[in-house]
C-alpha cells in the first residue's frame, strides 16, 4: 500500500453526521450545481445523479449532470434523468458561484480532468467509499454507507428535503444495485430501513425495480457474457481464486458495446468456493482493466488488491488497471495473486 493511499484512508475516518447537514445546507445556499459522476457509470453513480438532480429541479435549481463516459448503459434509461446526462472529458472549472458536486467519486481523478480544489471553487464530495481522499471543500463520505444513494438518502432526511416517487426510484437503483440486490456484506440494518421507507413513500415497487435493473440485458451482453464464462480459470489453495478475460474483438463480434459488462464480475460468486474473482477486459484503446469481487474467507480484499496496481474501490469491489499485454493478462494475474498469497502469509478459511 502506498503512503499516499494510508493517508487517504486515514482521512476518511473523520466523518461526522453533521457532515450530512453541511452538504444539504450547501447544496441549498447554491442556486447552480453541477454533478460530476465516475467513469464507467453504474447503478450507484447514476442513480444518485438521477436523485441528487431531481431534487435540485424541485427546488428551483438550475442542474447539469457529466462524465466522462460517452454512453450509459442503456437499461438505465428508466432514471428520471438518465436523458440530461451529457459528456464531459475536460472541464473548465469556473469562480462563478456554481456548486460542483461529485457524486460516488472515491478521487475527483475518477470524474473528468481539470479539477482543482485550490482553485477557490465551491465543491462538494458525497461518497461512501472508504478510500475518499476528501478532495472538496465540503466533504461528506463515510465509508460504511453501503452507497452513495444512501448518502443520499441520510442528507435528505437530515435537511427535511422532500423525496418524490422520482427520487426514490433513483434512490433505490444505487441502494439495490451497490448491495448486489440486498446480498452483499455492506446490506446493513439502514439498507434495509431505507428500502422499507423509499417503498412506504409509494414511488418503489420492489418487483418492478428487480425487472428493471436486472432483467433488462440486451442479447449481446449476454454473448460477451458467454465467453467470460467460457474462460474462466478456477486455481489456487482450495481453487479459491478465479480470473477470466474479455478481449475488445469479443465485445465487437457480438456487437455489444462496454456499458453491458456490470454485474459480470459477481456472477462468478456463484461458483462453489470462490472467494476472489478478477475478470480482464481489454478496452478499445488498449486499456485492460480489472474488476474484482471477494467475500469473506479470501486472503486479501479486493480494494487492498486493487490498490497494490494503483487502484482503488471497496473491501469486496474495486477495479484497477494492469499494464501487461492483454496476451500475457491471465496469465500474470494468476502469477499476481498467488504471489500475494505467499506474500501475505495468509491462509484462507
Ligand atoms: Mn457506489
Amino acid at each position: 500500500m502506498t503512503r499516499k493511499v494510508k493517508a487517504m484512508m486515514t482521512m476518511n475516518s473523520s466523518f461526522d453526521d453533521a457532515d450530512l447537514l453541511r452538504a444539504s445546507e450547501t447544496l441549498k445556499a447554491h442556486d447552480v450545481w453541477r454533478i460530476f459522476t465516475h467513469r464507467k457509470s453504474d447503478g450507484d453513480a447514476m442513480g444518485s445523479a438521477s436523485a441528487l438532480f431531481e431534487a435540485g429541479v424541485n427546488l428551483g435549481k438550475r442542474v447539469t449532470w457529466c462524465s466522462p463516459d460517452v454512453k450509459l448503459p442503456e437499461g438505465y434509461k428508466y432514471l428520471a434523468h438518465f436523458g440530461d446526462f451529457e459528456t464531459v472529458e475536460d472541464f473548465a472549472f469556473e469562480d462563478d458561484g456554481t456548486l460542483y458536486v461529485f457524486l460516488d467519486c472515491a478521487t475527483e481523478i475518477r470524474s473528468v480532468s481539470g479539477y482543482d480544489v485550490s482553485r477557490g471553487i465551491n465543491s462538494l464530495n458525497i461518497d461512501h467509499h472508504e478510500d475518499n481522499s476528501h478532495y472538496a471543500r465540503v466533504n461528506c463520505a463515510d465509508g460504511r454507507a453501503s452507497s452513495t444513494c444512501e448518502m443520499l438518502y441520510r442528507m435528505f432526511m437530515a435537511g427535511n428535503w422532500e423525496i418524490t416517487p422520482r427520487i426514490a426510484e433513483s434512490l433505490y437503483t444505487g441502494l439495490f444495485t451497490d448491495t448486489g440486490g440486498f446480498t452483499f456484506s455492506n446490506t446493513t440494518p439502514l439498507a434495509h430501513d431505507m428500502a422499507g421507507r423509499l417503498i412506504a413513500l409509494g414511488g418503489v415497487k420492489p418487483d418492478k425495480m428487480s425487472d428493471l435493473i436486472s432483467q433488462n440485458k440486451n442479447p449481446a451482453d449476454f454473448k460477451v457474457w458467454a465467453k467470460a464464462f467460457s474462460r474462466v480459470k478456477v486455481f489456487g489453495p482450495g481453487n479459491i481464486f478465479a480470473v477470466t478475460v474479455l478481449y475488445r474483438d469479443d465485445f465487437v463480434e457480438a456487437g455489444a458495446d462496454m456499458t453491458g459488462t456490470e454485474g459480470l464480475s459477481s456472477m462468478f460468486m456463484s461458483i462453489r468456493g470462490i472467494k476472489f474473482i478478477a475478470v480482464i477486459t481489454e478496452y478499445p484503446d488498449g486499456n485492460i482493466r480489472l474488476s474484482i469481487r471477494s467475500r469473506e474467507g479470501s486472503p486479501f480484499g479486493a480494494g487492498e488488491f486493487a490498490r497494490m496496481f494503483g487502484g482503488g474501490g471497496h473491501e469486496r469491489a474495486a477495479g484497477c488497471t494492469l499494464n501487461v499485454p492483454i496476451s500475457e493478462a491471465m496469465n500474470e494475474l494468476e502469477r499476481q495473486i498467488m504471489k500475494k498469497y505467499h506474500e501475505c502469509g495468509c491462509t484462507n478459511q
